[in-house]
C-alpha cells in the first residue's frame, strides 16, 4: 500500500501571499493544495504544520473520503475558515494524487465532463463612470461574455472592488488600511453606472455587481429593485450571510438574482439559503470550504434545489485553487460562471500550468490530476509580507463590514 511519507508547507509572497501545502507518497507521487487564507495566512499554515501534517505521515492517500471525516470529525471543534482551509489544502492534495495515479485529469474523477467549457467572469472598474465604462470595453474586446462592474463613490472615495494596478488586490497594506463609507451614498451612485453600463453595451453579455457584504437586507431589497431593469446575472453578498434568515426579506422584494457564500465554509452555512431557495447561486470554494470532496456535496445539494454555483476566484484564490475549481466546474451539472481575476506575473514563475483561457472561457488541464506544478525554487526568491484586508468606518467612524 502506498503511504503518505512527506507533507510539506510553503509560504511564498509572488506577487501575494500564497499557502502550499505538497503531499509526497512513499511511491513518489506529489500532490498540491492551495491553503491561502487572505490576510490569516499564518494561522492556516501553523494549523497544517503543527496540527495535520503528523496525522497524515503514514496514511493511505487514497482513502479521501475518509481523510476528510478524520479531519473534521477528529477535531472536535467544527467549521470556521481557519480548520476548513486546512482540511480543503489536504483534500484537494489528495485528488490531485488520485488524478495522478490513475493517469487522469481531476474532471474525469469526478464523472467527467458536463460541459465543453466554464464561463467566466471578469472585474472591470473605474475610479469614475468614465473610467468604468472604457475597463469594460475592454474586457469585452478581450472576449469575455461576463463582466463585473464597480465603481468608486464620488466625494466618499470608499468603495469595495476597484483596482489601483493591473489586478485587483485589496490586501496591499502592511497593517490593515482604513476606507470610508457611506451607504446612501453608494445607494445613490451604484445603479446609475451599472444603468450606464447597459447603456452604451446593451444587454448581449452577462452583468454583474458585487455590494461585498454593505447593506442592511432592507437596504438590500431597494438596491436590487432598483437595479432590476439592468437584469444584471447577479448582485452579489448584498448582507452579511451570517444571517441566513436576512435574504429571504431580500427576496420577497427583488427579482435580481442573489449571489452569495465566498466567506462560508461549510454545507451547514449555507443549508437554509439553499433548501429555502434564497438564492441562486452559491460561492464557496474549494479552497476555504473543505476541498473538492466537501463542494461538491455543497453543489449537489444546491442542485436539489435548482440553485447554480458560483464560485470565487479572486487573486488571493490560489492557481492550484483555480485549477480544482475549473475541473469541478466542468463535471458538476448545474455550473453557473466561474469569478477568474487572474494572477500576477511572479504567481505564476511559481505556480506553473493550470487551465487555459479561450473567448471568455476555462478549460481544464487533460494531464493527470490538477495539472499544475509547485516551482519551489522559484518561490524562494518571494519571502513572505505580511499583508492585511482593509478595514471600512462609515462617516461617523464606526467600523463597517468591509
Ligand atoms: O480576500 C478577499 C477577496 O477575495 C474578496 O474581497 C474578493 O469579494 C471578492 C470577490 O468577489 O472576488
Ligand atoms: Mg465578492
Amino acid at each position: 500500500m502506498s503511504k503518505i511519507e512527506r507533507a510539506e508547507v510553503f509560504v511564498a509572497s509572488p506577487g501575494r501571499t500564497f499557502v502550499t501545502l505538497r503531499i509526497t507518497t512513499s511511491d513518489g507521487v506529489v500532490g498540491l493544495g492551495d491553503a491561502t487564507l487572505n490576510g490569516r495566512e499564518l494561522a492556516v499554515a501553523s494549523y497544517l504544520r503543527d496540527h495535520l501534517v503528523p496525522l497524515l505521515i503514514g496514511k493511505d492517500p487514497a482513502r479521501i473520503e475518509d481523510m476528510w471525516q478524520y479531519l473534521y470529525k477528529g477535531a472536535y471543534w467544527r467549521r470556521g475558515p481557519v480548520t476548513m482551509t486546512a482540511i480543503s489544502a489536504v483534500d484537494t492534495a489528495l485528488w490531485d494524487i488520485k488524478g495522478k495515479v490513475a493517469g487522469l485529469p481531476v474532471y474525469q474523477l469526478l464523472g467527467g465532463r458536463s460541459r465543453d467549457g466554464v464561463l467566466v467572469y471578469s472585474h472591470a472598474s473605474g475610479r469614475d463612470t468614465a473610467e468604468l465604462l472604457d475597463d469594460v470595453e475592454r474586457f469585452l474586446s478581450l472576449g469575455y461574455k461576463a463582466v463585473r462592474a464597480q465603481a468608486a463613490v464620488p466625494e466618499v472615495g470608499g468603495t469595495y472592488g476597484v483596482r489601483k494596478g493591473k489586478l485587483y488586490e485589496p490586501a496591499a497594506t502592511a497593517l490593515p488600511d482604513e476606507q470610508p463609507w457611506d451607504t446612501e451614498a453608494y445607494l445613490n451612485f451604484a445603479p446609475t453606472y451599472l444603468e450606464a453600463v447597459r447603456e452604451r453595451f446593451g444587454f448581449g453579455f452577462h452583468l454583474l455587481h458585487d455590494v461585498h457584504h454593505r447593506l442592511t437586507p432592507l437596504e438590500a431589497a431597494r438596491f436590487g429593485k432598483a437595479v432590476e431593469p439592468c437584469r444584471l446575472y447577479w448582485m452579489e453578498d448584498p448582507t452579511p450571510a451570517e444571517n441566513q434568515e436576512a435574504f429571504r426579506l431580500i427576496r420577497q422584494h427583488t427579482t435580481t438574482p442573489i449571489a452569495t457564500g465566498e466567506v462560508l465554509n461549510s454545507i451547514w452555512d449555507v443549508q437554509t439559503l439553499i433548501t429555502e431557495q434564497l438564492i441562486d447561486y452559491v460561492r464557496t470554494t474549494v479552497v476555504h470550504a473543505g476541498g473538492l470532496t466537501h463542494l461538491r456535496r455543497i453543489f449537489d445539494l444546491a442542485a436539489l434545489y435548482g440553485v447554480r454555483t458560483g464560485s470565487h476566484g479572486a487573486t488571493d484564490l490560489s492557481p492550484v485553487s483555480m485549477a480544482a475549481a475549473v475541473h469541478l466546474d466542468v463535471a458538476v451539472p448545474n455550473f453557473g460562471i466561474q469569478e477568474y481575476m487572474g494572477h500576477a506575473d511572479e504567481t505564476l514563475e511559481v505556480f506553473r500550468g493550470g487551465p487555459t483561457l479561450a473567448a471568455g472561457m476555462l478549460h481544464p488541464t487533460e494531464v493527470p490530476g490538477l495539472g499544475v506544478e509547485y516551482d519551489e525554487k522559484a518561490a524562494e526568491r518571494y519571502p513572505y509580507e505580511a499583508r492585511y484586508l482593509p478595514v471600512a468606518r462609515r462617516l461617523d467612524g464606526s467600523v463597517h463590514d468591509w
